[in-house]
Order: structure tokens, then C-alpha cells, then sequence
């Protein structure tokens, strides 16, 4: 009786720590920007597009990249694209922007389903 016990907790150590490898492991396949053009606060002519490369491929039905000027309207009128030959890359194609301040806010869903999202601004001169 008195050594079940000790036998039984090493288990629950055991699953726990295969749990938190699970979550672990997982952590690594979130898509996270690796780079960002326009940079954060960059002060900048007006781009072409917003273009970010992340860690991870994109799911392309959740996925996506939104611009708002500094009252918060949206600043773009077309849709973002994951890049057909790139599933990593995503851009924001912009007509011409006024001078100010934009948010470029970002949504990436990995192929496993996680969902990242940030934000960042710059300024166009
Ligand atoms: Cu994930």
C-alpha cells in the first residue's frame, strides 16, 4: 500500500513534463515576424506595399495585414496577399499615402493552426 505512492507521483511528473514539452515544441511553429518593411517607426517616403516575413508558413484564409492612419481608419483599399511563391511573406499593397503616422497591424495564423498578432507604426515624410 505505502509504496504505490511514491510510484504513482514520478508518473504525474512525468506526464506534466510531457505536457509542457508539447506546448514547448508548439511554441516554435508560431509564426513570428522576422523582418518588417516598412521598419518599425521608420519615417519614410510613401511605400509600395507593407511586406513582413515570418518564422513559419501562413494559413492564407486567416492570415492577414491591415493599415490605419493615425485616426484609426483603414489606410489601404486592397486586401493582403500571402506571397504565392513565399508562404512566409505576406504583403499590403497601398496606393500613395498622405504624410503621417500609420499602424500596420498584423494577423498570422501557422499551419497548425496558432495565431500570432502584432502591431508596429511608421511615418510617411
Ligand atoms: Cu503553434
Amino acid at each position: 500500500m505505502t509504496l504505490s505512492l511514491p510510484l504513482r507521483s514520478p508518473l504525474r511528473w512525468l506526464a506534466a513534463c510531457g505536457v509542457s514539452l508539447v506546448v514547448a515544441s508548439n511554441a516554435f511553429a508560431h509564426a513570428t515576424p522576422t523582418s518588417r518593411e516598412p521598419a518599425p517607426d521608420a519615417e519614410i517616403a510613401a511605400p509600395s506595399a507593407v511586406t513582413i516575413h515570418f518564422s513559419e508558413p501562413l494559413e492564407p484564409a486567416f492570415s492577414k495585414i491591415a493599415l490605419v492612419d493615425a485616426h484609426g481608419k483603414p489606410a489601404a483599399s486592397a486586401a493582403s496577399e500571402i506571397d504565392a511563391a513565399d508562404t512566409k511573406t505576406m504583403h499590403l499593397a497601398l496606393q500613395p499615402l498622405a504624410p503621417g503616422r500609420y499602424t500596420v497591424q498584423w494577423t498570422a495564423v501557422a499551419e497548425d493552426g496558432h495565431r500570432t498578432k502584432g502591431s508596429y507604426a511608421f511615418s510617411v515624410k
